[in-house]
């Protein structure tokens, strides 16, 4: 199996902290994430490589606000600057120009936790070039594994907004870029639904979208990753959504990963995407489950058995003393019941 990097990611460093109910919430996507994956895999030998510098088009076709997201990082002139959106105006303003104000950022941000700094663009862009030279290699069938360390995530950007630590939708980007070549089926197997994901392929039956994650009700994104979202028009039947309650563990969360494993080998995609996130961790300070880092080997080993070109896109995880593990223990998995 290959890894993908891109080290611009490290000079994203938002911060922020904020309070809602009885909760405070704080930074968690932070550089040390990539670094302590990276270590592990170096300890075990995996092969790193540098993310391929791919054209803006691939990330454009799908992410309307792309262009201003580059703008604003370029005329940001110092690395301690960092904007919030402070006006929430919704989507039904009709915007008769391309705005390049930073203070615009409400029209095109979905949450709170998303800031935009300096190389915010940068680091965007370089999460999504790892997840497209991981597609490129799957395409060109010089391998049938890989893993995109991804870092800023992607999987709560969707086509219009991005949000939820997410600025491009690396796991989409890479699916849609995949999809002009077969059927793509996605796994997103963070602990929040890929509310992004599904968004971004909600009317389209080429590209079968399947998320497991804790029930929105009780935790972010909270509106959407109901049983109900289905899809819609060709799209219908094509996205499917499994809630878990919170704290579950991993023979709760099995029953799902079981039906979406099927469902997916029932669409006999050419390629698979997965939405790597390990913040269903028992002790992730994001999270609300309660799986441990074992059974991180047993959810690779199952999604292996389906014997697809697979790709790997990492999302969350945010507890530094579990996620390197977390990770190898996925791909350790994975690797295991390809090669038996
Ligand atoms: C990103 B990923 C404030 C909660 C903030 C945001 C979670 C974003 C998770 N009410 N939490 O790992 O899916
Ligand atoms: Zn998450």
């Amino acid at each position: 199996m290959i890894a993908i990097e891109s080290k611009v990611h490290a000079k994203h460093k938002p911060d922020w902290s904020f309070r809602v109910g009885k909760s405070t919430f704080q930074t968690r996507d932070v550089p040390d994430r990539i670094a302590v994956i990276q270590k592990v895999f170096r300890k075990n030998s995996l092969k790193i490589i540098a993310a391929e510098n791919f054209p803006a088009a691939p990330i454009r076709s799908i992410h309307s606000y792309h262009d201003y997201l580059k703008g604003v990082c370029a005329n940001i002139k110092d690395a301690n600057i960092q904007y919030l959106p402070d006006i929430f105006p919704g989507r039904s303003l009709q915007l008769k120009h391309s705005p390049t104000s930073p203070y615009w950022m409400g029209y095109f941000c979905s949450s709170a936790v998303t800031p935009i700094l300096k190389h915010t663009y940068d680091a965007a862009k370089g999460s999504a070039d790892a997840a497209l030279t991981g597609a490129k290699l799957l395409a060109s069938g010089r391998t049938r594994e890989a893993y995109a360390l991804c870092r800023p995530p992607g999987h709560h950007a969707s086509p219009k907004m991005f949000g939820g630590y997410c600025y491009f939708n690396n796991a989409a980007v890479a699916a849609n870029w995949l999809s002009k070549r077969g059927k793509v089926a996605i796994l997103d197997i963070d602990y929040h639904h890929g509310d992004g994901t599904q968004a971004h392929f909600y009317d389209r039956s080429d590209v079968l979208t399947c998320s497991i994650h804790g029930e929105p009700a009780a935790d972010f994104p909270y509106i959407t990753g109901y049983k109900k979202e289905k899809g819609l028009g060709k799209g219908l039947g094509y996205n499917h959504n499994f809630p878990i309650p919170l704290q579950s563990n991993f023979t709760i969360y099995q029953k799902s990963l079981t039906r979406a494993l099927r469902l997916i080998r029932n669409f006999q995609p050419k390629f698979l995407v997965i939405a790597a996130g390990y913040d269903t961790f028992a002790e992730d300070p994001v999270g609300n489950c309660r799986l441990k880092i074992r059974d991180y080997v047993k959810i690779g080993h199952a999604i292996s058995a389906l014997q697809l070109p697979t790709l790997m896109c990492q999302e969350g995880g945010y507890n530094l003393s579990a996620l390197g593990e977390s990770v190898y223990s996925f791909v350790d998995g994975f690797l295991n019941a390809r090669n038996s």
